[in-house]
C-alpha cells in the first residue's frame, strides 16, 4: 500500500486539517508528522500544549494510520526514514518563505518517484477564529511569562530583538527570513532602556520612569504574543525593585535584567570615559535577594548584569561577581563589553561555565558584532540580544528623508525609497 506524509503544526484540529487527512486517505496508508517544537519556534508559531500532547492529539484523528515526530521543516529526515509516495500539504506553501521548502520536498521525493499533493487551503470564519484564539491565548501573561523558561531547554540559543514601541513589537513578532531553505524568527523582545528612552528623545539615564517603561510594554504586549525581557537599568532602590517586579510579572514579561551599578547609570556603551560606579557585591547580591523573594510565580527570572569588563575592573571581578550573584538567587548572568573583540566575552563564558554548567548567560554584541549565535552557543551562551539595531536602522533612514525634502521642496525624490501608501495603511491588521 501506498503511503501518504502530511506535517502538521497545529495545536488545534479543525476543518481544514481534517480535509487535509480525508485527501490524503485517498492516496494510501496516513501518516502525519508532528513537527517538533524545536522546529516549530522557528518556522511558526510557538505551542501551546506540549509535543507529546500534540502526538496523542494526532493519533486520535480519525483516518491517520500512524504519527511520527519530524524534527526538520525541510522534511530531510521523514523523507529518508519513511519515502512517502505522496507529501500532502496546503497549498498555501506555494507562496511566501515556505516555498523554498516546499521546491526542496519537490526535489527530494521526486528523486525516488513521489509526488507533492497540493490540497487548496480551507479558507473560513472558523478557521480564522481558531487561529486568532491562540495567537490571544499566547498574548496573556501566563502564557507569555514562562515562555522564555520553555525557550531555553527547547533551543541553542534563544534570538532576542529590541522593541520599543507596537510597531517595532510587531516586526519582531512578524518578520521571517528564509535561509538556506529554513525559516527562521526571532524568539523574543528586549525593551532597551537605550531605545525607550530614544524614542522619547530622553538620555539613557534612568530619566524615562517606570509608568512609562510600562506603558511601553502595554503598547507592545496589546499586539504581540512573543516573550519579553525588560532592560532594569540598576533596577533603582530595593525597596522600589521588589515593586516593579511585582508590576512586570502581572503584565506577563518573563525575566527582568538589573545591572550591578549605582547613582547616576549612564549607557554601558560610554564605558570608562564618563564616571559610572559599580554597586557593591553585597548591595547588589542584596537586591537581586530581595526581588526574588517578592516574585509570585516561578516563571519570572532576574538576571543580573555585570558591569565589571565595561568598567575595566577584570575578569576575576566579573567571575567572582557572577558566582555571588547566583548565589544571591540571580536566574541567570548578563556580561557586557563594548571591545570589538569578542575574546574577553568568550573568556568569561569558558570560565564561567567550566564552574557552572546551566546558569543561562545573556550577551549582548552590540560592540562585539562580527561573532555569531553558533559561535556564541558553543561558548555556553543561552541568550544573544540584538539590543538597539532596529533604532539604529531607523534613524538615519527618517533623517535622510526629512533632509532630502528639505533640500528638494517637495517629496517626489524621496519616494522611491518609501513604503507605498498602500502597504502602509494595510500593515496593521484590522479585527
Ligand atoms: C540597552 O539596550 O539599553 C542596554 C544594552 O542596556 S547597552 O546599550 O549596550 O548598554
Ligand atoms: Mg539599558
Amino acid at each position: 500500500m501506498k503511503s501518504a506524509y502530511t506535517c502538521f503544526c497545529t495545536d488545534i484540529i479543525h476543518e481544514g486539517h481534517l480535509n487535509i487527512i480525508n485527501h490524503a486517505k485517498k492516496y494510501g496508508r496516513v501518516i502525519v508528522g508532528a513537527l517538533s517544537d524545536k522546529a516549530l519556534i522557528r518556522y511558526n508559531r510557538f505551542p501551546t500544549v506540549p509535543q507529546e500532547e500534540r502526538i496523542r492529539m494526532y493519533r486520535s484523528i480519525e483516518g491517520v494510520d500512524e504519527v511520527v515526530i519530524q524534527e526538520d521543516m525541510r522534511y530531510d529526515d521523514v523523507i529518508t526514514l519513511i519515502h512517502p509516495d505522496y507529501i500532502v500539504h496546503g497549498d498555501n506553501w506555494l507562496s511566501g518563505p515556505e516555498s523554498s521548502i516546499r521546491a526542496h520536498v519537490e526535489e527530494k521525493i521526486k528523486a525516488y518517484g513521489g509526488e507533492i499533493i497540493d490540497v487548496p487551503y480551507t479558507f473560513s470564519e472558523k478557521v480564522s477564529k481558531i487561529d486568532l484564539q491562540l495567537k490571544e491565548k499566547l498574548s496573556m501573561p501566563e502564557y507569555r511569562r514562562k515562555r522564555l523558561h520553555q525557550l531555553l531547554e527547547m533551543t541553542d540559543i534563544v534570538k532576542v530583538m529590541e522593541a520599543h514601541s507596537g510597531l517595532t513589537g510587531l516586526i519582531v513578532e512578524k518578520t521571517v527570513v528564509e535561509n538556506e531553505g529554513k525559516l527562521d524568527q526571532f524568539d523574543a523582545m528586549w525593551i532597551s532602556s537605550l531605545c525607550d528612552s530614544t524614542a522619547k528623545g530622553k538620555p539613557d539615564i534612568e530619566l524615562v520612569d517606570l509608568t512609562s517603561r510600562l506603558r511601553t510594554i502595554e503598547d507592545i504586549t496589546e499586539v504581540t504574543t512573543k516573550p519579553i525581557i525588560f532592560d532594569g537599568d540598576t533596577g533603582g532602590l530595593t525597596e522600589h525593585f521588589v515593586y516593579t517586579v511585582r508590576s512586570l510579572e502581572r503584565l506577563g514579561v518573563s525575566a527582568v535584567i538589573i545591572e550591578d551599578k549605582k547613582g547616576l547609570k549612564k549607557n554601558s556603551l560610554f564605558g570608562t570615559e564618563v564616571e559610572q560606579t559599580q554597586a557593591s557585591i553585597e548591595e547588589f547580591s542584596e537586591k537581586i535577594a530581595a526581588g526574588k523573594k517578592a516574585q509570585l510565580t516561578d516563571d519570572f527570572m532576574i538576571i543580573a548584569r555585570i558591569e565589571s569588563l565595561i568598567l575595566e575592573r577584570g575578569m576575576e571581578d566579573a567571575l567572582k561577581r557572577a558566582a555571588a550573584f547566583v548565589k544571591a538567587g540571580a536566574d541567570g548572568i548578563m556580561i557586557h563589553s563594548r571591545k570589538k573583540d569578542p575574546a574577553e566575552i568568550l573568556e568569561f563564558c569558558d570560565k564561567f561555565r567550566a564552574e557552572d554548567k546551566h546558569t543561562p548567560i545573556v550577551v549582548v554584541p552590540s560592540s562585539f558584532n562580527t561573532i555569531t549565535e553558533a559561535e556564541l552557543a558553543e561558548h555556553g551562551v543561552n541568550i544573544v540580544i540584538y539590543a538597539n539595531q532596529l533604532t539604529r536602522s531607523a534613524f538615519p533612514a527618517m533623517q535622510k528623508t526629512a533632509e532630502d525634502i528639505l533640500k528638494y521642496h517637495r517629496a517626489k525624490e524621496v519616494d522611491d525609497r518609501l513604503m507605498s501608501i498602500k502597504e502602509i495603511i494595510t500593515l496593521i491588521d484590522e479585527i
